[in-house]
């Protein structure tokens, strides 16, 4: 039994997704920050990349996130998705990111960022500079080296490709012993500065060795586990949190290419992020929000004209199998698509990027409607997704 599609206004009855991006939790869409202050209290502009993707923007983004100070956020194309703005290349002629405002002085480079704003704001918990937070600091950069050398060198043989596999895991040992030394899940006695230091790499760390190399980061790892789910727990990170879809794709073009071991647990992990199930991945643990659905469906409706108009299918075709998706999201029933509409609908489900579109659990119901709906249809999959670049994301085809 299958139904037809719903139209989009009536797909609009089914959502009331909203959230406050100004003084509500974090989320990737906000553009300005106050936490209950005024405009006239702003003092910072963070500039970061438009997919939320830029490890180093997600580090000052998550401190001002976790400090609460109000600031405004300007978005900047980085070179792999696009052209970089004449204006922020006039700012940071190098037209990297991040960078902050700060009272107007451009600061760059995050650990000279943090600096400047614990200067001004206050610590997060310990100081960059404290005796305690240091040590953390320097394994995290000594730990994203081991991970550098295993995911981005091709390996010359298997003996070379296990060595760079004993040697991050030794790195991870060490790690483990930190994080068991305090009797927090953190990295010392409180949650800080040194927490959110190593947030970004090893989140994509835990993604691209399990799709890469079949090794599961957060399940070999029990104090990082407790570490990540410690993490969970917070508002902050939630927000700015990806999933291994978009990670794994969207590392290669940035680390100038990721390279898979071939491994039989390297290419079921594969599989898994690829083609789904995209729920029983170690990506997430804290329970999915009742409301996921709702979110997917709201953002696919906000942006639908520019999905539509992107997606390589004649535009009324994939209009209609892409309602049929959401009616299948929203209603559970089957709602079998045009002939031929598998491809498109693969296109988008490999293109849902988090944070930057919806948070985690809504990008997993849709991704797993998409997929649900073109199998009706076809086994098609869309051509591998480009390794060099990402510029079939480009941003200037989805202003929002
Ligand atoms: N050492 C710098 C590294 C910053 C960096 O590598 N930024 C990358 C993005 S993660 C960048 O802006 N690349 C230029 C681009 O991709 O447009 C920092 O800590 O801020």
């Amino acid at each position: 039994m299958t139904i037809t599609p719903l139209s989009w206004t009536e797909l609009k009855s089914l959502t009331d997704f909203q959230i406050d991006t100004v003084n509500g939790s974090t989320n990737a869409q906000a553009r300005l920050r106050l936490f209950g202050h005024t405009e006239a209290d702003v003092r910072v502009t963070l500039y970061r990349d438009n997919h939320a993707w830029c490890p180093y923007c997600q580090k000052i983004w998550l401190w001002l996130e976790e400090k609460q100070i109000p600031y405004r956020i300007e978005k900047v194309t980085m070179f792999c998705y696009g052209e970089k703005e004449m204006w922020y290349r006039r700012k940071v002629p190098s037209g990297m990111l991040p960078a902050i405002a700060l009272d107007g002085r451009i600061i760059t480079e995050s650990d000279d960022i943090l600096i400047a704003l614990e200067k001004v704001f206050g610590a997060l918990g310990l100081s960059m500079s404290d005796p305690q937070v240091i040590p953390v600091r320097r394994l995290e950069r000594t730990l994203f080296r081991a991970w550098c050398e295993w995911l981005c060198r091709p390996a010359s043989s298997a003996r070379q490709e296990q060595s760079h596999r004993e040697q991050f895991i030794e790195v991870m040992a060490k790690v483990e012993e930190v994080l068991g030394s305090t009797s927090s899940a953190y990295f010392l006695e409180w949650f800080g500065t040194a927490d959110v230091i190593f947030t970004p790499y090893v989140e994509r760390m835990n993604a691209s060795l399990y799709y890469y190399k079949g090794y599961s980061l957060r399940e070999e790892n029990p104090r990082m586990s407790d570490w990540f789910d410690a993490m969970e727990s917070r508002l902050t990170y939630r927000g700015t949190q990806s999933d291994f879809h978009t990670h794994a794709h969207d590392l290669p073009p940035q680390m100038g290419g990721c390279w898979e071991n071939g491994e039989p647990q390297m290419l079921i992990n594969k599989a898994k992020v690829d083609h789904g199930d995209w729920f029983g991945l170690p990506d997430v643990t804290y329970p999915e929000p009742t409301n996921s659905r709702e979110e997917a469906l709201q953002r696919v409706i906000k942006h639908r004209h520019n999905i539509i108009r992107v997606n390589p299918a004649d535009d009324r075709l994939f209009d209609q199998a892409l309602r049929c998706a959401l009616t299948r999201m929203m209603t559970d029933q089957v709602c079998t698509p045009p002939p031929e509409s598998d491809l498109a609908l693969r296109y988008l489900r490999d293109r849902v990027s988090v944070p930057r579109d919806m948070s985690i659990y809504a990008a997993k119901r849709l991704r797993e409607s998409l997929e649900k709906t073109a199998a009706l249809v076809g086994d098609r999959q869309s051509p591998p997704l480009p390794t060099r670049d990402r510029r079939d994301q480009d941003p200037t085809n989805f202003k929002d």
